[in-house]
């Protein structure tokens, strides 16, 4: 396929007015998002992305994990179509940006090709992905993992979230629950524009960054347990206080993650204490280890010595302790093809860029295992992402759009 004009650019006005417009929907509390997927906020956000891409001329496919699917006709209806797209589910201290760009930059290359009359081949056709974010039901990248047959569609249904709601019923309540059999599709490429949600393309002053992996990821839930008690009248020696175990643990884990530094990360964000009462010991703790690095051998070496250095800490303190793997994906390789078509747009249209690696986890990742993927990285504030103060410029916006305009418009061929 011939590649397109350097004049052939998006509108960036516009795809930045749809980002404020759709950064309402779902308000956090201090300027960001809490947009958490199968709330009534992402239903809001849903219907309002389902209202443009109808005022830009699609259709709306809907599958049966509420994955969205907007389609622009091609020439050539049996071509297999070339898709574009990410999520608009939030974290709950989210930002405006963290998916939303990919999918609001894939709507925008459809509204600019009307603009201009543009025809393709291939159809196009964009894309949200239920569930991106694996806050409220884990794992992460759920619905893009049942489409690409990692996970079984019963078994992400039955995923509760903290107050016992099964995705399955939420997804049904909110109205968003499609016909379509989940994964049915098969297409000629995927793409996604993500914000980078770390700080190199902005301190090497770069446009946009080229994305030939994504790091790999471990998510092992580890539950330790003690005995409640008084936390006046009980004698430090009698206590078995599985917080003080968690602690000791969470030390663990930041050491593991420094022992192969540089290229490895571990943290862990999310705890519940039980009965989280102030004046009783915790007599359970259940927490997420998350680990992650572009290699797979350290995430298992990681993960190993997680298991047998925290058995030692719990044994030592006299309490229990056990491991569940909720979630976890082997670092990955873009398609190259795609990866080289995004680097030339790059080029073509002058825009400062550097190869990267992916740190966080995006739907491209499963995708991968179906389709040619690959993904570009605009630049973010400081690398803030996962907090509300999550910022971008228009213009770094416009870079990632313009290169995505080019990959997809390349690989979906102009008709002229
Ligand atoms: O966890 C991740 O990397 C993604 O933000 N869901
Ligand atoms: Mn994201
Ligand atoms: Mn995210």
């Amino acid at each position: 396929m011939s590649a397109p004009g350097e004049n052939l650019r998006i509108n960036a006005d516009r795809l930045w007015d749809s980002l404020m417009e759709m950064a309402k929907i779902g308000p956090g509390v201090a300027g960001g998002n809490n947009r958490q997927t199968l709330t009534d906020a992402d239903g809001e956000g849903r219907a309002l992305f389902q209202r443009w891409c109808e005022a830009a001329g699609c259709s709306m496919g809907l599958d049966s994990m509420g994955n969205m699917f907007a389609r622009r006709e091609g020439s050539d209806p049996e071509a297999l179509p070339v898709y574009v797209g990410s999520h608009l589910d939030t974290q709950p201290t989210g930002g405006k940006y963290d998916g939303v760009l990919g999918v609001l930059a894939g709507l925008e290359i459809l509204r600019s090709l009307n603009d201009l009359d543009i025809k393709t081949r291939h159809p196009i056709v964009v894309t949200n992905w239920t569930n991106e974010e694996g806050t409220r039901y884990a794992p992460a990248m759920l619905a893009s993992g049942v489409f690409a047959g990692v996970h079984a569609e019963d078994w992400a249904k039955a995923r509760l979230d903290a107050e016992g709601k099964s995705f399955g019923d939420e997804l049904k309540r909110i109205g968003w629950e499609g016909d379509e059999p989940v994964g049915a599709r098969k297409m000629q490429a995927f793409f996604e524009l993500h914000i980078e949600q770390g700080p190199i393309l902005e301190a090497e002053g770069k446009d946009v960054g080229i994305v030939t992996h994504g790091q790999g990821l471990s998510w092992t839930e580890v539950t330790i347990t003690g005995k409640d008690s008084h936390t006046g009248s009980t004698p430090m020696p009698m206590r078995r206080n599985a917080g003080l175990g968690m602690a000791r643990v969470l030390e663990l884990v930041d050491q593991i993650a420094l022992s192969h530094a540089p290229d490895a990360v571990g943290a862990v964000g999310h705890i519940d204490v039980y009965p989280n009462s102030r004046n009783v010991i915790p007599g359970k703790v259940v927490f997420t280890v998350d680990f992650r690095s572009p290699d797979l051998s350290v995430i298992e070496d990681m993960e190993a010595r997680l298991k047998t250095g925290a058995a030692g800490i719990c044994d030592e303190m006299g309490l229990g302790i056990s491991f569940e793997k909720v979630g976890g994906f082997d670092p990955v390789a873009f398609d190259p093809a795609c990866v080289g078509a995004l680097r030339n747009a790059a080029e073509r249209l002058g825009y400062a860029h550097r190869d990267i690696i992916s740190g966080a986890g995006h739907d491209a990742c499963w995708i991968n295992r179906v389709a040619p993927t690959a993904m570009v990285m605009c630049p973010c504030v400081d690398g803030l992402s996962h907090n509300e103060a999550e910022e971008i410029s228009k213009d770094w916006a416009m870079a990632g759009a313009d290169v995505l305009l080019h990959a997809v418009v390349e690989t979906a061929g102009i008709v002229e």
